[in-house]
């Protein structure tokens, strides 16, 4: 039996973990403020569409869009709570400091697990083995089963003493979709990870995915290397057997080395602070045992070892549970409110913002379209006005007819070309009458080419700057909206700015 003095050491260090919380309630208060303050920004986005047709593509996605801004906000306090509600199971160990056991199956999970319940036991320390099942915690006496094939199918763990629950999860992939959910709310709840791979291909990184979340909620991180034991064959009595042994001292270091490396390499480029990685340790759980837990065998099993690392996890993992509420709140901040916020508005956004530039291109089409459209249906008609009034020479007459086609003819033709806008003010166009233009009299007869000819020119001036004013309407309107899209965008990233400065503010605490 162990009597390792860092088992003990152990034991008394986890019997003066104290739930005391530190005081948070500024810390808490400037988070509510974020949270205001990114409603209230979003808020003041108005969204000018009045020149837009209610029916046009881009207003409908921006109608889609406000709807979501004001749904993903009108969504924030239920998430908060329901996440209140879905944490009361996890709650039941709110007075301890609760490590997950993660690993791939048969990664020696529930092995190591009821040994370190084991070594509690002999030491005269109180061992709860609990299920957790339709929403309950069950306590049990039966040890955690282990198995060659994938066992571990539901969750479960260990009480160990009054201060300390290690969470044994089970392998990667294989729960149940009807557990995943309450798996992920201990998840949730859990204060630090050991993170356990067997030494036969140790430190898989990849499988540091599923825990990204927890990774990003600033929880420390230790690697156990298991299995670390290989055959060799002996001579017993003159016969060659074989038996199980500690893979060597320095091929242990070795792998841990390796595995701390990648392991670092990994936590960069999930963007995590690597700070949360602890050194790993390599373990033989068969060893300890074979051996019934003698103190030699413990410690060469690198069990003294596994419990100094234990020691210095359960710090970082106790910080982390005093600025705990602080930190769920802070979680709820970044991933319900503002990464669900992006996640569901950025699509949309992206959209109205293509929306926005196909108009902005078009615009140039359009307008040499009307301008067309409108010369070609009133030039034709000129020159029988122009007879029509030669008796009198009423040029006003002229004037007035023409100015009367123009106007119809732009609106129509306006009307087909932007109908996605609402012009508010429709210039008005208009040809000025010069003094000095009249019918000429040439031998007697009166001529009207030059008439019309001035007149073909003040009606394509008149044409060019009246679809000039109307197009830039529209690119008024256009412009207000992608204004608008921007401010959106710069709230996003100031907001996301805030709350990671809130963040490593808390982390100092
Ligand atoms: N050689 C050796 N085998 C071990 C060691 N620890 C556990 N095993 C064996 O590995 C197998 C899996 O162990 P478990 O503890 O059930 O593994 P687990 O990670 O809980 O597996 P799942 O619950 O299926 O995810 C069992 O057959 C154990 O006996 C060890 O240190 N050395
Ligand atoms: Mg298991």
């Amino acid at each position: 039996m162990t009597s390792g003095g860092q088992l003990q050491h152990f034991i008394e260090q986890t019997q003066r973990i104290s739930a005391a919380q530190t005081d948070l309630s500024s810390m808490l208060d400037r988070l509510q403020q974020w949270q205001q303050r990114f409603a209230h920004g979003l808020s003041t986005i108005a969204f000018d569409v009045s020149g837009l047709q209610p029916v046009s593509t881009l207003a409908q996605q921006i109608a889609l869009m406000n709807q979501q801004v004001i749904e993903q906000i009108r969504l924030w306090d239920l998430k908060w709570a329901e996440l209140a509600e879905a944490q009361s199971v996890a709650d039941a160990f709110h007075d301890k400091v609760m490590l997950l056991v993660f690993g791939k199956f048969n990664a020696g999970k529930s092995s190591l697990c009821n040994l370190l319940a084991e070594c509690f036991r002999r030491q005269g320390q109180s061992v709860r083995y609990f299920y957790v099942q339709h929403e309950q915690i069950h306590y049990s006496e039966a040890l955690l089963r282990e198995g060659a094939t994938e066992t571990t199918a539901q969750l479960q763990g260990v009480c160990l003493g009054e201060r300390l629950v290690l969470l044994d999860t089970p392998g990667l992939h294989s729960a149940t979709a009807e557990n995943a959910a309450l798996t992920q709310r201990f998840i949730d709840s859990a204060d630090g990870m050991l993170w356990l791979s067997s030494s036969t291909s140790p430190g898989q990184v990849q499988e540091l995915h599923a825990l990204a979340r927890e990774l990003k909620r600033h929880k420390p991180l230790f690697p156990v290397i298991t299995r670390s034991d290989q055959v060799e064959e002996d001579e017993v009595d003159g016969e060659i057997c074989t038996v199980l042994c500690n893979k060597p001292v320095a091929q242990r270091r070795l792998q841990e080395a390796d595995v701390k490396a990648r392991a670092e390499d990994k936590l960069r480029e999930m963007a995590v602070d690597v700070h949360l990685l602890k050194a790993p340790v390599s373990i033989s759980t068969q060893m300890a045992r074979q051996a019934d837990m003698n103190q030699k065998a413990m410690t060469e099993a690198g069990f003294e070892r596994l419990f100094a690392a234990l020691l210095e996890m359960i710090q970082p993992a106790l910080c982390y549970k005093q600025r705990k509420p602080a930190e769920v709140f802070l979680h709820h901040l970044q991933e319900q409110v503002l990464e669900a916020f992006v996640q569901d508005i950025q699509p949309i956004s992206d959209q109205v913002q293509l929306s926005l530039h196909h108009m902005q291109t078009a615009l140039l089409q359009q307008q040499r379209r009307i301008a067309e459209q409108v010369w070609k249906s009133v030039l034709p008609e000129l020159p029988q006005l122009l007879e029509q009034h030669a008796s009198t020479q009423a040029i006003d007459q002229v004037y007035t007819t023409l100015n009367q086609w123009l106007a119809e003819a732009r609106d129509q033709h306006v009307q087909q070309q932007l109908a996605d806008y609402r012009l508010h003010t429709m210039p008005h166009i208009q040809l000025e009458a010069h003094p000095h233009l009249s019918y000429e009299r040439v031998a007697g007869i009166v001529t009207h080419d030059r008439l019309y000819a001035e007149l073909c020119r003040q009606i394509n001036d008149a044409i060019k700057h009246d679809t000039d004013q109307v197009i830039s309407q529209c690119e008024q309107q256009l412009s207000r909206i992608e204004q608008d899209l921007q401010q959106l965008q710069a709230l996003l990233v100031a907001h996301g700015n805030d709350l990671n400065r809130l963040a490593s503010d808390l982390r100092q605490y």
